[in-house]
C-alpha cells in the first residue's frame, strides 16, 4: 500500500447498505443459558433481565438491560446494590441502548482498496481481514519487532487487545486517559501522598462539610455516585467552593463562586497556603506527624498573600481568605477535589501538587469527609505463560518525561513519524474503542503520523472519524451484546459487577474478546488464549472469586469484606505513605532532584491576543466525548453544541443567540462547520465555552456529521507538561467570523 492512502474516506463503502440483519436477538428466551435466569412480569410484558455495566463512559455503573419476548432491549436501569451508581443510571447511561440501536453502526468488517483511482471501503469477511490483520502484523514483527506494533485503546475493549500486545512482546501501548486526561493528578498525587487518585476517585465527598472544586464541573461531569454524593453534601449542609471562570452547574450549587481568570489557578492555591498557615487554620497535629517539608513550604508561602493573588486571579483579597477559613473551619471533613479532565497549561502535575498540598495542610487524606483509603478486589488472571519480555516500550518512548507512568500517547504518535534519530520507531497502529481525531489535540502532527504508517486497524462500533484512516475496520458489538471482563474498582469497599450479553450481535460484529484470540491464534499465540471462548474466562474467574454465573445473573454485582483496614487514619497508629519518606511531601526532593521545582511555582501563561477568545470546553451531561452523538436517544436530547459568548463580547460583535459562527484559531486553522451562538453572562468575557465532542466530519454519522464544532480542531497548540507529558489544551485562542468562510468551497 502507499502512504497516499490514507486519506479520509468520506464517500460511504462500497454497498455498505447491503448487509443484512443476521443474526439480531433470536432465541434467546428459552435456550440453556446462564443469561436466562431472571424473568420478570411486567405490565403484561415478560422481560429477560440481564446483568451488565455501563460502556457509555468510565464510571461503569452495574446495570440490567431489560430485553422482551422479541429479543428488543426496552430499557437500562440501574443496579441497587452497585456503589458506582446506587440504582440510578445517568442520562448517558439510560439512553446506552442507542448504541445498539443505531443503524449507522459498522456493520461488517471493511478493507481498504482502490476503485478506478478513488479509495474506499469494500465489505469483507472476518476471516479475511483477520488473516490480513495477522499477516501484516507477522510481516512487521519480523522486519521491525513486534515493539514497533502499537496498541491506542480506551475502554473495555482495550483490555483484551492490551492481552494480545503482551503476548505478541509489545508494550507499545497508551490512552488519552492518561495524557489527556487524569496523568497530572495521578503524579501529582503520588508525589505528595504516595498513591494515585484513581477512579473512582476515593473523595468522601457524602460526608464532606465543604468541597472545593478548581474547574471540575460536577454535575455536567456526570460521574454518577460522585454527583449522588455531591448532591446529598448540599443537603446536608456542606460548603461547596466552585473555582471556574465559567458559571458551571457546581458553581449554581456553590455557597462561593470564584470566577477566576483562566490559567491562574496556581495563584490562588499558594495563597489559600499562605491564609491557612498565617492564621493556623490548617490541621497542626496532622501536619505535624505526616508531614515532610513543613517549614520550607511555610517560609515559601510566605510571600503568597491574597493581595498578591488578586493581581494574578482577579479574585477579592477578602472573598480568598473567607473561602480558606471556610476549608480550615471544616478540615480535615474538607476535600479539594482533585479534579479529572486536567491537562490544562502544561504545568499541571505542579497545580495538583499544590491541590495535594492544600489537601495535606486540612488533613483530609485518610480522613472522613476527606479522602478515604480505598480498596478493591484483584480479579485473577486466566493461567497463561509469562508474556515476552519486549526490548522497548511505552516507557522508553516516554523517557523525556521522567515521571509519566502510564503510556504518552502523543509520544507513541510521535515517534511514529519518520525521523532518523528516532530510537523506537512506530510502524503500525491498532486503535481499539478510541476516537483519535477527537481525543487528542495538534491534529496535524496525528494525521503526519498516520499517514506515515505501514498499517493501521480501528476496531470500534461505529464509523466515527477515526475510522476514515484505516486499513482495516473491524466492527465490534456494542456492551449489550458482549459478555466481558469482570469489572472491580476500587471504593469504599470491595466489589465486582459482571457484563453478560443481554443479546446477540446485531450485524456482522463481534466482541472484542473473541476478535482478540482469532488475531492472537493466528499469530501463533494460542498458549495464551488456553480456553475455548471468553465464557469460559469469566467462568473460572468467577468461580476463583468465590461465586459463579448463576450466582452474578442474578444478583449483577457482589461485594466482599474490607481487608486492608479500617477506611479513615487510625488516630493511634502511624499511617506509612507510600512517598520514598513514607511522609506527606509538602516539599518534594524527588523533583528537585529531577530539576523541577521541589514546590509548586505559579508562572504567566499567554493571554488571548486583541480580537480573540481563550476557547475553553468541558461536558454536558446529555454525551460522552464523541462517542453518543450520533446515539438517536441522546442526540434527541442534545444534537449539537452551542458557543457560550458573553453579552459584553456579544454588544462587541454584534451577535445574537442562535447565530451561526465560525471559528478561526491563533494558528489560522478554520472550523469546517459552523455552531450556534449563546449569550450568556455564565461565561467570562476573555473566553468562549463548548461542549467537547461534537462537528464529525464522517458523514456515515447521518445524525452528527457537521453538527457543531469539534473543539480538538481548534487545540493546534499544546503545552506539554515536562513531568509526565500531559498535553495541556487550554491555552488556544478562537476570533469568531461571522460570514461563511467556506462559501466558495466544498468540505
Ligand atoms: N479537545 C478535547 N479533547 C479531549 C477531551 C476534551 O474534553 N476536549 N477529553 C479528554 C479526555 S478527559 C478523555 S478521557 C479522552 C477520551 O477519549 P476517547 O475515549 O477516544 O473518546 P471518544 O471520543 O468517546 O471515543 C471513543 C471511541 O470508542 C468507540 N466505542 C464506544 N464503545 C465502544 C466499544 O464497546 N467497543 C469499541 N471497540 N469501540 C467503542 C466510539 O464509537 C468512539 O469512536 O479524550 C480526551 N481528549
Ligand atoms: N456527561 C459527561 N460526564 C463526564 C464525561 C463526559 O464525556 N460526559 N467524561 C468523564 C471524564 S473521562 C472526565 S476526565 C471528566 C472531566 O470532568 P472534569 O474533571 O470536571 O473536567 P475539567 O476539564 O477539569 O473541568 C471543566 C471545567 O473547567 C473549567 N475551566 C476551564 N479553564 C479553567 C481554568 O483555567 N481554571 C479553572 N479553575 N477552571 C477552568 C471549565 O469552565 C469547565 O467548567 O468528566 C467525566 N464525566
Ligand atoms: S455515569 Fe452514566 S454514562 Fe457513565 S457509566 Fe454511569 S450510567 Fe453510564
Ligand atoms: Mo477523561
Amino acid at each position: 500500500m502507499t502512504t497516499s492512502r490514507r486519506k479520509f474516506i468520506k464517500i460511504s463503502a462500497l454497498g455498505l447498505g447491503g448487509v443484512a440483519a443476521t443474526t439480531s436477538a433470536i432465541n434467546m428466551f428459552g435456550s440453556n443459558s446462564y443469561l436466562n435466569t431472571l424473568v420478570k412480569e411486567n405490565v403484561g410484558e415478560k422481560f429477560k433481565i440481564t446483568p451488565t455495566y455501563c460502556e457509555v463512559c468510565f464510571w461503569k455503573c452495574a446495570a440490567w438491560a431489560y430485553t422482551n419476548e422479541d429479543g428488543e432491549i426496552k430499557k437500562i436501569i440501574g443496579n441497587e446494590d452497585d456503589p458506582h451508581c446506587h440504582g440510578r443510571l445517568c442520562p448517558r447511561g439510560t439512553g446506552g441502548v442507542g448504541m445498539y440501536t443505531d443503524e449507522d453502526r459498522l456493520k461488517t468488517p471493511l478493507i481498504r482498496t482502490t476503485v478506478n483511482g478513488e479509495e474506499t471501503f469494500r465489505e469483507a469477511s472476518w476471516d479475511e481481514a483477520l488473516d490480513l490483520i495477522a499477516s501484516k502484523f507477522n510481516g512487521i514483527k519480523e522486519k521491525h519487532g513486534a515493539e514497533s506494533l502499537a496498541l491506542l485503546k480506551h475502554g473495555c475493549p482495550g483490555w483484551h487487545f492490551e492481552h494480545l500486545y503482551k503476548s505478541l512482546g509489545s508494550d507499545t501501548i497508551a490512552e488519552p486517559a492518561y495524557a489527556q486526561c487524569r496523568g497530572p493528578r495521578e503524579t501529582g498525587f503520588a508525589l505528595t501522598f504516595g498513591s494515585w487518585v484513581g477512579s473512582p476517585e476515593p473523595t468522601d465527598i457524602r460526608d464532606t462539610k465543604c468541597l472545593v472544586l478548581i474547574g471540575s464541573h460536577i454535575g455536567e461531569n456526570m460521574h454518577n455516585s460522585q454527583v449522588q454524593e455531591m448532591s446529598d453534601a448540599i443537603d446536608n449542609g456542606a460548603t461547596i467552593i466552585t473555582v471556574d471562570p465559567r458559571f458551571s452547574t457546581a458553581a449554581s450549587k456553590s455557597k462561593h463562586w470564584l470566577a477566576i481568570k483562566p490559567s491562574t489557578d496556581i495563584a490562588l492555591l499558594l495563597s489559600w497556603m499562605h491564609v491557612l498557615i498565617k492564621e493556623e487554620l490548617y490541621d497542626k497535629e496532622y501536619v505535624e506527624k505526616y508531614g515532610l517539608g513543613f517549614n520550607e513550604l511555610k517560609e515559601y508561602v510566605r510571600q503568597f498573600t491574597p493581595e498578591w493573588a488578586y493581581g494574578i486571579t482577579t479574585i477579592k483579597p477578602e472573598e480568598i481568605r473567607k473561602t480558606a477559613r471556610a476549608m480550615g473551619h471544616a478540615a480535615p471533613a474538607a476535600i479539594v477535589h482533585p479534579g479529572r479532565h486536567v491537562v490544562w497549561y502544561g504545568d499541571d502535575t505542579q497545580r495538583e501538587r499544590a491541590i495535594a498540598i492544600l489537601n495535606g495542610l486540612l488533613g483530609s487524606w485518610g480522613r472522613r469527609g476527606g479522602f478515604y483509603f480505598k480498596e478493591k478486589i484483584n480479579v485473577p488472571n486466566f493461567p497463561h505463560p509469562a508474556y515476552p519480555e519486549p526490548k522497548w516500550g511505552w516507557k522508553e518512548i516516554g523517557e523525556n518525561f521522567p515521571l509519566a507512568q502510564m503510556g504518552i500517547t502523543n509520544e507513541l504518535i510521535n515517534a511514529s513519524i519518520p525521523n532518523k534519530n528516532n530510537k523506537y520507531p512506530i510502524k503500525a497502529w491498532m486503535v481499539a474503542g478510541t476516537n483519535l481525531i477527537k481525543s487528542i489535540p495538534d491534529t496535524i502532527q496525528l494525521k503526519k503520523a498516520m499517514d506515515a504508517l505501514d498499517f493501521l486497524v480501528v476496531i470500534d462500533t461505529m464509523p466515527t472519524d477515526i475510522t476514515g484512516y484505516a486499513d482495516v475496520i473491524l466492527p465490534e458489538c456494542t456492551y449489550l451484546e458482549r459478555s466481558d471482563i469482570v469489572r472491580s474498582a476500587t471504593n469504599r469497599q470491595p466489589s465486582i459487577a459482571v457484563r453478560f450479553a443481554a443479546v446477540t450481535p446485531k450485524y456482522n460484529s463481534k466482541p472484542g474478546a473473541w476478535i482478540a484470540k482469532e488475531i492472537g491464534e493466528r499469530l501463533g499465540l494460542s498458549k495464551y488464549y488456553n480456553y475455548k471462548d471468553f465464557d469460559e474466562v469469566i467462568d473460572w474467574q468467577l468461580k476463583e472469586l468465590g461465586t459463579s454465573k448463576e450466582e452474578m445473573a442474578k444478583i449483577g454485582v457482589k461485594r466482599y469484606p474490607r481487608k486492608s483496614g479500617p477506611m479513615y487514619l487510625n488516630e493511634d497508629e502511624t499511617h506509612q505513605f507510600g512517598t520514598a519518606s513514607g511522609k506527606i511531601e509538602f516539599y518534594s526532593q524527588e523533583l528537585k532532584d529531577l530539576g523541577f521545582d521541589p514546590m509548586p511555582t505559579y508562572t504567566a501563561h499567554p493571554e488571548p491576543p486583541q480580537g480573540f477568545y481563550r476557547l475553553n470546553y468541558g461536558r454536558s451531561p446529555m454525551h460522552t466525548f464523541s462517542r453518543t452523538a450520533n446515539n438517536p436517544n441522546l442526540n434527541a436530547l442534545k444534537s449539537e453544541n452551542n458557543l457560550w459568548v458573553n453579552p459584553k463580547v456579544a454588544r462587541i460583535l454584534g451577535l445574537k443567540t442562535n447565530q451561526k459562527v465560525w471559528l478561526k484559531n491563533q494558528d489560522d486553522i478554520i472550523s469546517n462547520f459552523s455552531i450556534k451562538v449563546r449569550v450568556t453572562e455564565r461565561i467570562r468575557w476573555d473566553s468562549v465555552y463548548m461542549v467537547h465532542g461534537f462537528g464529525h466530519d464522517n458523514k456515515k454519522l447521518t445524525r452528527a456529521y457537521g453538527k457543531g464544532i469539534d473543539d480538538t480542531k481548534m487545540i493546534s497548540k499544546i503545552f506539554v507538561d515536562p513531568i509526565m507529558g500531559g498535553t495541556g489544551m487550554r491555552g488556544n485562542f478562537v476570533s469568531i467570523l461571522t460570514e461563511n468562510p467556506h462559501k466558495n468551497t466544498e468540505i
